[in-house]
């Protein structure tokens, strides 16, 4: 036998999928002297049963357990993983396997894991989102317009009764969440405790000024006890929501953090900071799309996404599949797309976040792209505005209103000074 024809035994061209079983997506560039069968059998193998050589006697079992590569067009392939593979509840054993070693092998140059689909059989394990769109319109009984919240900036520095006091600005002007930002958590001049007191005693009378309900999204990002105990205290101070880095806590803590929420009645806003050090580079990594399911398999309720206008990166096309993965209830395969088929049972939906580099002038556009299920965040956008945070909200919700009245915001501007301000600026 040849070195490599160990790997054949995972290749099987006739294969046609259970219901049950986890199917991937892989766009896969071989190295050099490597054939694509022995890439494509490379992969099935180092992510399910296989080594870098031949084993004897084996049990049946594990040739049962292997992957199957099934379907190779172009640098594109499909693999199916048997459910038996897979441990009930357990995301970072699923993404050992599927987003494991076989991204660091020496035989294969570039591997993007580009689509997943995850049987019903495996995400019945999973509770989903609690809350979903529908939960958190209710939560902030805004139920037609898109959601606005705005992270106070400069990002950190702020103490904690100078961001409460931004934070209410922020509401006065019509805001309905203010937002800490991915690296702001607890520190020696801002201590979580104090940002959350402050922070009520300004929604409060924010509220009761207004006659809205006003929220935050406070960032407990931690190990995982700090943030079970920042969960409980936002729950103590009647707060909505609690805010996660789900990408840089990881999955276990993720998990941990689903239930102590679902304890607390707290919605989930999940940042995704260091996603782009997974996603970005388009022919290695993982998808945002693949990384987007599994957060809502395990329970977020509000995702970003992404923008297409504004600063971070992120295409049309990939931005619209993430946000119809995380909002619809099955998605059809298509190949062109890089979709595969998706039954998302009784998953609620997730509310799809756009931010980055967002101002009054860009709100049309996302909103014409997006929809208005969505949650806006304009942070610099509001906070630069020449007049203040105050007037940047207010000049947000008025480029909101002119976009759901179908006029356009040059026009609407005309009439609101606080907007015809901030265009001059940003536009
Ligand atoms: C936005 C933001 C968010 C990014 C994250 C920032 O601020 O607070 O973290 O949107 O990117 O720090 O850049 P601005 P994404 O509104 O002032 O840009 O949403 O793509 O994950
Ligand atoms: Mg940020």
């Amino acid at each position: 036998m040849k070195s490599d024809e160990q790997y054949f035994d995972f290749v099987d061209y006739g294969y046609s999928p259970k219901s049950t079983d986890v199917v991937c997506l892989f766009r896969f560039e071989p190295a050099k002297r490597t054939t694509i069968k022995e890439t494509i059998g490379r992969i099935a193998s180092e992510s399910s049963t296989g080594t870098w050589t031949t084993l004897t006697k084996l049990p049946t079992r594990v040739k049962n357990l292997q992957a199957v590569s099934f379907d190779v067009k172009d640098n594109f392939v499909k693999i199916a993983y048997p459910i038996d593979l897979w441990e009930k509840e357990n995301v970072p054993q699923f993404l050992s396997g599927v987003a494991g070693n076989i991204f660091g092998m020496k035989a294969i140059k570039n591997l993007r894991l580009i689509d997943i689909s995850i049987p019903l059989k495996f995400l019945s394990n999973f509770r989903g989102p609690e809350f979903g769109i529908t939960g958190i319109r209710n939560l902030l009984k805004v139920r037609k317009r898109p959601i606005t919240g705005a992270v106070i900036k400069p990002k950190i520095g702020w103490s904690a009764l100078e961001h409460s006091k931004i934070g209410y600005e922020t509401w006065i002007g019509g805001f309905d969440l203010i937002k800490d930002d991915e690296n702001l958590t607890s520190t020696k001049f801002n201590r979580f405790e104090d940002r959350i007191k402050f922070a009520s005693k300004m929604r409060d009378k924010a509220e009761k000024e207004t006659g809205e309900r006003k929220s935050a999204l406070f960032n407990i990002t931690s190990e995982t006890k700090i943030m079970e105990k920042r969960a409980k205290l936002l729950h103590e101070l009647g707060w909505e929501f609690a805010m996660i880095d789900v990408i840089t806590v990881g999955m276990s803590a993720l998990q941990t953090m689903r239930d102590t929420c679902h304890d607390y009645g707290l919605a989930i806003h999940a940042h995704r900071a260091m996603h782009a050090v997974l996603d970005r580079n388009p022919k290695h990594g993982v998808s945002m799309m693949v990384l987007a399911k599994i957060m809502r398999m395990i329970g977020v309720d509000q995702i970003h996404i992404g923008t297409i206008v504004g600063k971070m990166s992120g295409s049309k096309i990939e931005v619209i599949n993430i946000k119809n993965q995380i909002t619809e209830k099955k998605i059809k395969e298509n190949r062109k797309n890089f979709l595969l088929n998706q039954n998302w049972g009784s998953l609620k939906p997730v509310l799809p976040i756009a931010s980055g580099g967002l101002h009054p002038g860009l709100i049309p556009n996302v909103i014409e792209t997006l929809g208005v299920d969505i949650g806006i965040l304009v942070s610099g956008g509001v906070h630069g505005h020449p007049n203040g945070t105050r007037s940047g909200a207010i000049a947000c919700m008025q480029s909101i209103e002119a976009t759901m009245k179908n006029i356009a915001v040059n026009e609407y501007a005309n009439s609101h000074a606080e907007l015809q301000l901030a265009l001059k600026k940003w536009n």
